[in-house]
């Protein structure tokens, strides 16, 4: 038998932590965390090459992991422990590149297209940023490994992030949706921060519907017939920029603009998606910079995370 450090001292409270249950997403028991059997994919992807106000962004994975193993698996909405009936297989997290966004975009579309290609094929793959950029190389390998089948993308944010490039490159955060739109449709909800450029190229775009923050947080939410038809029969990309969400409720993000998502509507919106959806291959929940000694907003990612996977996974 091992013996635990004295009570209270640092060495007491690592062990601690290990000793609670599995280091994975949810802390899940072997027998859902398994590669062989789990139907759900987790790729943590710290990277952080182009957060231009607040950072931090690297450490979100990490954070939304651990805050994770205290989500309880039960779930009310389901009644029962959802994750511990399709699974979730934790990956090592992606190491990043720093040698120029481009070719950690490029690794991301690889190590993606891998993944999804791969055997056994997960059913979904959910990855966690990092910042927003990353989302440029999921959305290209989710339209190489899902040829056959029209792809279309969910995007929540405050930010329209349909810059053609930012501060030099193509493949900063602020590109994230530009980038997404030269390979499928996009919807965009929750956007209240626009740049003049950006709204000119909105102007006359058809394959771009971007619902203001007025409108996304109407408690009628009359956008949700036009975004289930939006959805339905096609394969989503459902991409979560966290600063999309209230800042009331998400403080942990580089530029928390007020006017956002409150939880309920985050989730409404999720609900619809994975319901009306052929199917949800990749999702992404980015941008969580944690605020040390915070933990309500890394509580709400990795809940978030969770709940995603159920509305895709659980039942089917
Ligand atoms: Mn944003």
């Amino acid at each position: 038998m091992r013996q635990l450090p004295a009570p209270r001292s640092k060495e007491y409270m690592a062990e601690r932590v290990c000793y609670q249950n599995p280091w994975n997403f949810l802390g899940l028991p072997e027998e859902a965390a398994d590669a062989a059997r789990a139907r759900g994919r987790l790729l943590p992807i710290p990277y952080e090459g182009t957060t231009s106000y607040g950072a931090g962004t690297r450490e979100g994975p990490a954070a939304i992991v651990a805050a994770s193993r205290q989500v309880e698996l039960y779930d009310t909405e389901f009644g029962c422990e959802p994750a511990m009936e399709y699974g979730i297989h934790t990956l090592a997290a992606m190491d990043p590149l720093y040698r120029s966004p481009e070719a950690m975009i490029g690794a991301i579309e690889e190590a993606v297209a891998e993944i999804l290609l791969g055997e056994p094929r997960p059913e979904v793959l959910g990855i966690l940023g990092g910042e927003h950029s990353i989302s440029a190389g999921a959305v290209r390998a989710a339209a190489r490994a899902y040829k056959n089948a029209p792809l279309v993308a969910v995007h929540v944010d405050a930010h329209a992030d349909m810059r053609e490039e930012y501060e030099g490159s193509p493949y900063s955060h602020a590109c994230a949706a530009r980038r997404i739109v030269e390979i499928c449709p996009v919807f965009q909800i929750g956007i209240r921060n626009i740049s003049s450029g950006e709204a000119a190229f909105l102007k006359d775009r058809t394959d771009v519907r971007t619902v203001y923050s007025d409108e996304a947080n109407d408690p009628k939410a009359s956008y949700f017939e036009e975004l289930s038809d939006f959805v339905k029969g096609k394969n989503v990309f459902f991409t979560v920029d966290l600063d999309g969400l209230d800042p009331s409720i998400m403080p942990a993000v580089g530029t928390p603009e007020p006017g956002g998502l409150s939880w309920e509507r985050m989730l409404a919106i999720a609900r619809t998606v994975c319901a009306r959806a052929a199917a949800v291959p990749v999702f992404d929940v980015v941008e969580l910079a944690p605020v040390p000694g915070l933990r309500a907003p890394d509580f709400l990612a990795a809940k978030l995370v969770y709940k995603i996977f159920s509305y895709i996974l659980a039942g089917k």
